[in-house]
């Protein structure tokens, strides 16, 4: 029989608080390795759990491994995804309280992976009628219909979630899933029209191409081959060894139809989606690129572009001239051929994206909580967050300045909420709360979106200004205006070190969890995000009514300008932070091994970069600042009670009186511990490790004993 303290050498200790030398980061990796190498993926840091991505399947989520969960105590069984999900799941029927399992880390490192099993947990687990099975169907089937539109490969992953995601589950009186809500955030668009080396265009592109039948294809006017098409030949990588593309596509196609896609539905969807591609390939004859293009010249693929999208009227005119309202006198301007490629790509990304989010709308409704066709809005939710992590690249722009402060702002909620829970029970304990020192990164969120001063409305502001305005000139603002503010510096601004690592056009921010440089180039466009009102006016009038869903004429009418991308995702993290404040959250914090998507291969200095970047160091300080231990007297005491001759066999007695006479009995100074109202704290991890050591040779003595009795009886 291995000993407990043999145990923990060769597989570490399951929660990061029992590390004796807590404040190290390289115990935390240490740990974290010794338990990798053993196939055990899960660690937790008190309630938090952290997972490491183990690239190859392992037989721990069957069906038995969901029995093993189900209803059982966190810390009684070892740590796991469905453990997270359990105890959500009984925390919300027990105290009545909605639930958020927030799911953070950097693209690869298994959020996605992590979702899914918690739904699937919750899709095998849950009571389930006949109408709630069909919602179950819907709410799995809609996972693979939003990766086919919003997953991608890139360089990091064959599966990027290329928008982030929060997603209600809701559950009636009995605990069953009766219906869902997802809402979605910053689609990445400029992938419909550019994709890096090695990367590739949504995958519900390859999928038609591959998957599509014939007659389907014949009749979008689809040749089977991705090579053809502009939008998807930019990363040289039409085919993903991991991918099958063919059997995607079934899969898709079938989910569309579980999810309540009518046929006609589905044709017009895909009619976008192969007019996209067709628009792709729309060329403007000509070399120079400031001559102007006139309508007479042939523009090629046009009228293929006309016929799936059903709008006979003008496209033609609209991407080779600007329409202009001066003294209300419609103006024609001609464009350039660059002006008019970049009109082209725009109506490329705003129908793409657009059409993305009438999906994501669709699923909701077919996603509602109905009963006898009433909807209704009496349930429990547990809302699952799997959003975008911390992005550093070589280069950095306007997408990972957004994704940046979408991290800020969830690492605030974190501290907050983890102090608050950390406080309110010490409070619910009766035990005198200590102040925990911890950094309070608002002042961050401040230098991005405070009202007037904030970067993201001197970056609007810049927007709005006529003339001579400029991601240069943007960039002079900000120094301008926050110049001085601790966590901002420019080329100009830096010390002479600085100066060497940072470009004359970029910014850097210090975030709470470490230095990156944005490169202002494309912060104005990209702000903008700016559709020629004519492309509108045309998509206004399409047959499809897909499209005139996603494009209607109020929007013509209403004078004021849109919100830019950045002001509306600002105002879509204030309400996600809203909706998560009202919830009470659980939080996994996923880790990459490493870059080259391998099993069994932990590459130390990637993962010391990722446990810096979730702040998990601090996250183990704030929970280790008081008790490293607590647990229910109940709990304890069945545990613990052989060790004592006063609690064994059974205490009749107050549960309280009976863990104090164990304890003494255990010799535990008064400095180690402390009874809270229902249960037991105890301050350092050595103290439990001696009474788990002293529980293993107890163990280990009656069962030689019973052998030695056997043999002695035989
Ligand atoms: V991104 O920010 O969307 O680019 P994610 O979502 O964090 O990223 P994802 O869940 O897609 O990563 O995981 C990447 C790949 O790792 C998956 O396609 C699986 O091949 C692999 N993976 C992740 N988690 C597990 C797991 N628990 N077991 C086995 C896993 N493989
Ligand atoms: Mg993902």
């Amino acid at each position: 029989m291995e000993s407990a303290l043999t145990a923990r050498d060769r597989v570490g200790v399951q929660d990061f608080v029992l590390l004796e030398n807590y404040t190290s980061e390289a115990a935390f990796i240490e740990n974290l390795r010794k338990r990798f190498k053993e196939n055990l993926i899960y660690t937790y840091i008190g309630s938090v759990l952290v997972s490491v991505n183990p690239y190859k399947d392992l037989e721990i989520y069957t069906k038995n491994h969901m029995e093993r969960y189900r209803g059982v105590n966190f810390y009684e069984v070892s740590p796991h995804i469905y453990a997270v999900a359990d105890n959500s799941y009984r925390s919300m029927r027990t105290e009545g309280k909605d639930q958020c399992i927030l799911i953070s880390g950097e693209s690869g490192a298994g959020k996605t992976e992590a979702s899914k099993k918690i739904l699937q947990y919750y899709a095998v687990t849950c009571p389930a009628s006949e109408q709630v099975q069909t919602v179950k169907d819907r709410l799995l089937q809609s996972n693979p219909v939003l990766e086919a539109f919003g997953n991608a490969k890139t360089l990091r992953n064959d599966n990027s979630s290329r928008f982030g995601k929060y997603m209600d589950i809701q559950f009636d009186f009995k605990g069953a899933p009766v219906g869902g809500h997802i809402i979605n955030y910053l689609l990445e668009k400029s992938r419909v029209v550019h994709q890096n080396h090695g990367e590739r265009n949504f995958h519900i592109f390859y999928q038609l191409i591959e998957g599509g039948e014939e007659d389907l294809l014949r009749h979008l006017g689809l040749e089977r081959n991705p090579q053809q098409y502009q939008y998807l030949i930019k990363g040289n990588c039409p085919k993903v060894s991991s991918i099958n593309d063919r059997s995607d596509w079934k899969v898709v196609r079938k989910a569309l139809t579980v999810i309540g896609f009518s046929e006609n539905e589905v044709e017009e969807l895909l009619n976008i989606i192969a007019s996209v591609l067709h628009l792709g390939n729309v060329q403007y004859g000509g070399e120079d690129s400031n001559a102007c293009i006139t309508s007479d010249i042939q523009i090629k693929y046009l009228p293929r572009v006309t016929l799936v999208l059903s709008v006979f009227a003008c496209l033609h005119l609209s991407l080779t001239f600007l329409s202009l309202c001066v003294f209300h006198h419609q103006l024609m301007s001609p464009l350039n051929l660059e002006q008019a490629s970049s009109a082209r790509d725009a109506l490329a990304k705003a129908v793409y994206g657009r059409t993305f989010t009438w999906l994501v709308n669709k699923i909701n409704t077919s996603l509602t909580y109905t009963v006898y066709t009433r909807t209704h809005t009496n349930y429990s939710v547990i809302g699952l967050l799997d959003i975008y992590g911390f992005e550093v690249f070589q280069h950095n722009s306007f997408e990972q300045f957004c994704i940046n402060y979408c991290n800020e702002k969830l690492q605030q909620l974190f501290i907050e909420l983890t102090l608050k829970s950390e406080q309110d029970e010490y409070e619910a304990e009766g035990i005198t709360w200590e102040p925990v020192q911890y950094f309070n990164n608002k002042i961050i969120c401040d230098l991005v979106e405070e009202k007037f001063k904030g970067i993201i409305s001197i970056l609007d502001e810049e927007c709005l200004r006529p003339g001579d305005a400029s991601d240069l000139t943007f960039l002079e603002k900000l120094e301008d205006t926050v110049g001085g503010h601790p966590h901002f510096v420019t080329h100009k601004l830096a010390d002479a070190k600085t100066r060497k690592v940072m470009g004359r056009d970029e910014f850097r921010l210090l975030h709470y969890a470490g230095e990156v440089n944005y490169n202002v180039n494309g912060f104005l466009d990209k702000n903008n995000d700016l559709l020629f009102r004519n492309l509108k006016e045309v998509m206004c009038m399409s047959e499809n009514k897909i499209l005139t869903q996603c494009f209607n004429r109020e929007e013509l009418s209403d004078k004021k300008r849109p919100d830019t991308a950045a002001t509306q995702f600002k105002a879509s993290l204030a309400k996600l932070m809203e909706i998560l404040m009202s919830k009470e959250p659980s939080y996994v914090r996923c880790i990459k091994p490493n870059d080259s998507k391998q099993s069994g291969r932990f590459d130390e200095v990637l993962i010391r970069h990722q446990v810096k970047y979730l702040g998990l160091m601090e996250n183990l300080r704030v929970r280790r600042a008081g008790f490293a231990y607590r647990r229910r007297y109940e709990v304890f005491l069945q545990r613990y009670k052989s060790l004592c001759p006063g609690t064994w066999p059974n205490w009749d007695g107050k549960l309280s009186d009976g863990v104090s006479t164990l304890v003494k009995h255990l010799g535990y100074k008064p400095e180690e511990y402390k009874m809270g109202r229902s249960k037991i704290f105890i301050r350092f991890p050595k103290t439990l490790f001696a009474t788990e050591d002293a529980l293993e040779t107890r163990k280990h003595s009656l069962a030689t004993k019973l052998q030695a009795g056997w043999k002695g009886y035989s």
